[in-house]
């Protein structure tokens, strides 16, 4: 049986509480971070050990984090890297001390996942992020980082303040970075954590660039297949793994989700399921969790997952914002809550339809 998750952003930093979350079927653990911390900074044990008697209380379990942000000194490969990457392995060390198994991490540089607007209507009254390709493309970054910023009274994942600030001095730095040395770099950090996170019987799981191609002339390299086979090439460590996520890597109609579901979910335990519609132009918005819904066989990924009797967390990714739910963009309860039923629905299906339990 898959393991249902549910993202949750911590007391006072979100608008979605752990007695509303216990509501929602099927749902094992929460899926968390610290999330005042920048990217670079050390997580306690105490304060980690704070946050996790706090879920453990509601019956949740807390195997799971999203995210251990990494310094972008570490993705530029910079000299002061090695300092920042001893912080990142004391913090897997500490991590595990509560019994965390799986770190969802990513490799994008300067920002997390981008969009043109956070509250685009669908047709049926319910808004939900949307990508205006020609809009991103051609858009000044710092001007978009400024329009977020102050229209954000909540912390975003990645776009922490101290990186707002830094941002023209790190779109200088990345001028020197392309693809091949992000890589270099990867592998770098990689062969660096995996042998703690392996002691510490932590998986480490990268997670693909959203949206998957490069944006603002920024190197991108989580993309697609190819992508996740270079990832497992860097090494055969049981802790090099991936997080699949089916909306991020989606966006591009060149990836199938069932094939690599086929042939990535034994790498990956840990997954997003989210749908999106692609646009002929290349926009997409993200929709419902129901396959018919969006361009991403969400039904046949899962039943990808039930045919390797998948064990792996898994949780929604984003929703739409439903009956005027006032909410992190993505993050409500209700469309989440929606995209698990719709997940336990077809686990059980498959299940009753194969005659087992
Ligand atoms: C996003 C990301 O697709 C997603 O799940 O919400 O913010 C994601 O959490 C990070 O990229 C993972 O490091
Ligand atoms: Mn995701």
């Amino acid at each position: 049986m898959m393991n249902i998750t549910f993202r949750w952003y911590g007391r006072n930093n979100d608008t979605v509480s752990l007695e509303q979350i216990k509501q929602i079927p099927g749902t094992k653990g929460i899926v968390w971070a610290l999330h005042n911390k920048q990217a670079g900074e050390l997580w306690t044990e105490e304060e980690i050990q704070n946050e996790v008697a706090y879920i453990h209380s509601h019956g949740f379990h807390a195997d799971v984090v999203e995210s251990v942000n990494v310094h972008e000194s570490i993705k530029l490969g910079l000299p002061e890297r090695d300092q920042f990457i001893e912080i990142y392995k004391q913090t897997i060390r500490n991590l595990s001390k509560v019994g965390v198994k799986v770190i969802c991490y990513n490799f994008m540089p300067v920002f997390d996942w981008t969009r043109s607007d956070l509250h685009h209507p669908l047709p049926d009254g319910s808004t939900a992020l949307f990508y205006e390709k020609a809009k991103v493309e051609g858009i000044d970054p710092a001007e978009l980082v400024k329009s977020i910023s102050e229209s954000s009274t909540l912390t975003m994942p990645g776009w922490e303040p101290e990186r707002l600030a830094k941002i023209t001095d790190l779109f200088a730095a990345y001028k020197e970075v392309d693809d091949n040395k992000l890589w270099k770099n990867l592998a770098y950090f990689l062969r660096a954590i995996l042998p703690i996170a392996e002691e510490c019987d932590i998986q480490m799981a990268i997670h693909p660039d959203d949206p998957p191609w490069s944006i603002f002339g920024l190197p991108r390299i989580m993309t697609g297949g190819d992508s996740l086979e270079k990832l497992l090439a860097i090494s055969d460590s049981p802790s090099n793994r991936i997080t699949f996520c089916t909306g991020s890597l989606g966006a591009n109609p060149e990836n199938n989700m069932v094939k690599l579901a086929e042939k990535y979910a034994k790498y990956s335990p840990f997954a997003h399921v989210r749908n999106v519609k692609i646009f002929e132009n290349g926009d997409f918005i993200e929709t419902s969790h129901l396959t018919e819904d969006g361009s991403i066989d969400i039904a046949g990924v899962v039943q990808t997952l039930a045919d390797q009797q998948y064990t792996g967390y898994i949780r929604p990714d984003h929703g739409r914002h439903l009956w005027n739910e006032d909410c992190r963009p993505g993050y409500g309860l209700y469309d989440r809550a929606l995209g698990i039923m719709y997940l336990l629905g077809l686990w059980d299906a498959y299940h009753m339809k194969n005659g087992v339990k």
